[in-house]
């Protein structure tokens, strides 16, 4: 089979979609190779000496791991300089990088979470990068956190990179979804895997059951429905699977179905959840939907969700449609009941 680089594959979706402009095409080929630098970090663990904690806290108050720090750094400096960006935001910062004047600022917005699912870093388990690209609205000059504040709906480009057994990265621009695996001889992505669709059923639900007796009525009904089995409502078994890397357990959903969620729990009222909307939930909602899967806040969809806060977090449910929308209609059967007390 010919192999298709990210570049030929970005130059043909331009040629025939349209979707592709020059500094977009660039921008995805920076995160690319910033994703590749990423790779080779991680990869060598130890042997690199960047392994365990920073002695530091980031904006959600979490102790970062120094492949968290270097992750980020590694985006910042590949990003600042091509003239494709106006600024980048990441869960690793507390507010918005803008490209310095030294270089010219493009139309691009760029978001993400340089390395997710850090608590897996130091047990050799799948740990990814996350990332969104809006364009800034009004041309205004100079750029300002209000810039990022728009509904996942009207991103440019959504994608992760998973550092697994194989180094891949998925992406979309709008015309589905791509799957490119690192060849580590050429270094190079070459396309393994286009028109991703996710099955439309599954028997696979993602979810931290530790917090059980922490959810909210609805979700505790679709996951016992689920525990019931085969005598139960659902009228057949269902297998659990949970990485507690979100990168892992969406790759797993997008190649073979399941349903992903991290709900509201009463450990914490005032919270939503606990994902960031901005760049963990509307990139992976952008992907799902493009691969024929549906997500939601369990209530409304997540890309038409409109941020309040750079770093706002939501409640997340994704992955294959029809068991989205029961745990949707679970949800919302509860708010209408409500509503009528
Ligand atoms: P818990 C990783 O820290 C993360 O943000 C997601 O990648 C993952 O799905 C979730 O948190 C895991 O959370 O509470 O199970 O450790």
């Amino acid at each position: 089979m010919k192999k298709i680089s990210l570049t030929q594959y970005l130059v043909e979706q331009q040629r025939e979609h349209g979707r592709i402009p020059g500094q977009l095409r660039l921008l995805i080929e920076v995160v690319a190779r910033a994703c590749k630098h990423i790779a080779i970090a991680v990869n060598k663990g130890e042997l690199g000496g960047v392994l365990g904690s920073a002695a530091s806290e980031n904006v959600q108050g979490e102790v970062q791991k120094k492949l968290d720090i270097i992750s980020n750094e590694v985006l910042i400096e590949a990003n600042e300089w091509g003239g494709h960006l106006a600024a980048m935001a990441s869960e690793e910062m507390d507010s918005i990088h803008v490209v310095p004047n030294r270089y010219p600022q493009g139309e691009y917005l760029l978001l993400y979470d340089p390395l997710d699912g850090s608590s897996n870093i130091d047990v050799n388990v799948s740990i990814g990068t996350i990332f969104s690209v809006l364009r800034k609205v009004g041309h205004q000059h100079g750029v300002s956190e209000e810039d990022f504040l728009q509904p996942g709906r009207f991103q440019a480009a959504a994608g992760y990179c998973i550092y697994g057994p194989q180094t891949q990265l998925v992406l979309t621009v709008g015309n589905g979804v791509a799957i490119f695996t690192l060849d580590r001889e050429m270094g190079s992505w070459v396309l393994t895997a286009e028109n991703m669709r996710i099955p439309e059923d599954t028997k696979e639900f993602a979810i931290n059951m530790s917090n059980l007796r922490h959810w909210a009525p609805p979700m505790r009904r679709y996951i016992d429905e689920c525990l019931a089995g085969s005598p139960g409502p659902r009228g057949k078994d269902f297998n659990m699977r949970w990485v507690a890397s979100m990168v892992a357990d969406v790759h797993r959903i997008l190649c073979r179905g399941g349903v992903f969620a991290y709900p509201w729990d009463a450990r914490d009222p005032d919270k939503p959840g606990k994902l960031r909307l901005l760049y963990e939930a509307n990139p992976m909602a952008f992907l799902v939907e493009q691969a024929g899967g549906a997500a939601t806040n369990g209530r409304q969809r997540i890309l038409d969700l409109m941020p309040g806060k750079l770093h706002e977090r939501v409640s997340v449910v994704l992955g294959s449609k029809h068991e989205v929308e029961r745990i949707t209609a679970y949800h919302l059967e509860e708010k209408a009941q409500a509503a009528k007390a």
